[in-house]
């Protein structure tokens, strides 16, 4: 059975030419920055995003990371978005392997972290406290809907943080989509920040990878730390070769998905017992099921997931409230597929 995979965008097969260009990469050892498509791709992904220097990494959980152990150490504290992918789905790494303290605060609707809180969380000298070396921000933001955030929101936010001596760190694992949907360049985008971690392995379509951008003097620290997490690889540029392929042909189509996206949402807003939970602006469509108003008051996210499975659609419960899901859109889904996922919930929630 072919299955409708609206589970996340991580779940994109490589394409055929993807393939192709990943068999006839050339490559070295890329510890010895000896591996041409990694090395290419490094600086394709850098110019793309307005940086100097990118560093390959196997994932945007190691992007943010090697960020955040590069920016900060043992003892320092980070703000970030209590709905933040690093705070919520990293496995705590940063305080785990690092030693960086998260100072969590509310993240508004579209993904922002207000200002005014941002600057009261930040520390003064004092014996007692953590010093803040690090703000973090998230665009689009995942668990805020696929939120794009606000243009003149990271510029605003980096000469706060600046002014203090903090760095920003930006989690891009979708900024691609962000720009897309904002008719901007990644490069305005991330405009400001100290650093930006871009994934290759979400709506761009590659199998694995994300790259790390910031200054030279950074992807300097950032190399070793990679090194010390166990992500230097060798002849790694039959995977990079995925990554360049995703940039040369997969970035115009992100449009597709989005369009796909607003095409389930508006079929979703049609089906009784289901409500979205925020108009989607780019892929990520997140709803809410009310039992009552279906034939089946007893049914649940995981129940629904589980009676979408038989007929071809994957779509995951949020786990952190039993009547919320989210859907994403990608290179493997079709707007004949969104109809079909559309039936689908239609033909289990009468
Ligand atoms: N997000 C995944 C899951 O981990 C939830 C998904 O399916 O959306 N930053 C953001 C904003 C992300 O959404 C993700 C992955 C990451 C970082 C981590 O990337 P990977 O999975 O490559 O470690």
């Amino acid at each position: 059975m072919r299955f409708i995979d609206l589970r996340s965008d991580t779940v994109t097969r490589p394409t055929d030419g993807m393939r192709e260009a990943m068999a006839r990469a050339v490559v070295g050892d890329d510890v010895y920055d000896e591996d041409p498509t990694v090395n290419r791709l490094q600086e394709m992904m850098a110019e793309r995003v307005g940086a100097d220097a990118g560093l390959f990494v196997a994932s945007g959980t190691m992007g943010n990371l090697v960020a955040v152990l590069s920016h900060a150490g043992r003892g320092d504290e980070m703000i970030l978005g209590s709905l933040a992918h690093t705070y919520l789905y990293e496995v705590g790494a940063a305080a785990g392997l690092g030693g960086v303290h998260p100072w969590p605060i509310p993240n508004a609707p579209d993904g922002t972290l207000p200002l005014d809180a941002v600057a009261t969380a930040i520390r003064d000298v004092n014996v007692h406290f953590p010093t803040t070396r690090l703000l973090c921000l998230e665009n689009t933001h995942n668990r805020c809907g696929g939120a794009v955030l606000p243009l003149d929101y990271t510029p605003a936010a980096c000469e706060l943080a600046h002014a203090r001596g903090m760095a920003v760190h930006l989690d891009g694992a979708r900024l691609f989509n962000a720009a897309a949907a904002a008719g901007r360049t990644p490069a305005e985008l991330a405009r400001g920040v100290d650093s930006v971690m871009v994934c290759l392995s979400k709506g761009l379509g590659a199998p694995v990878g994300s790259v790390l951008c910031g200054s030279h003097a950074f992807i300097g620290i950032a190399k070793r730390v990679r090194k010390m997490v166990g992500g230097g690889m060798r002849q790694v540029g039959v995977i990079a070769a995925a990554g360049v392929y995703a940039l040369e042909h997969h970035v115009e189509r992100l449009a597709v998905d989005h369009e796909n996206a607003r095409r389930l949402a508006a079929g979703i807003e049609t089906i009784p017992g289901l409500r979205l939970l925020s108009t989607p602006v780019t892929n990520l469509v997140y709803l809410e099921l009310d039992p009552g108003e279906t034939g089946d008051p007893s049914i649940d996210a995981a129940a629904l997931s589980k009676r979408l499975k038989p007929q071809g659609v994957l779509a995951n419960p949020l786990g952190s409230n039993r009547y919320q899901m989210r859907m994403v859109t990608h290179l493997d889904v079709s707007a004949t597929d969104i109809d079909q996922a559309l039936d689908a919930l239609r033909a289990t929630l009468r």
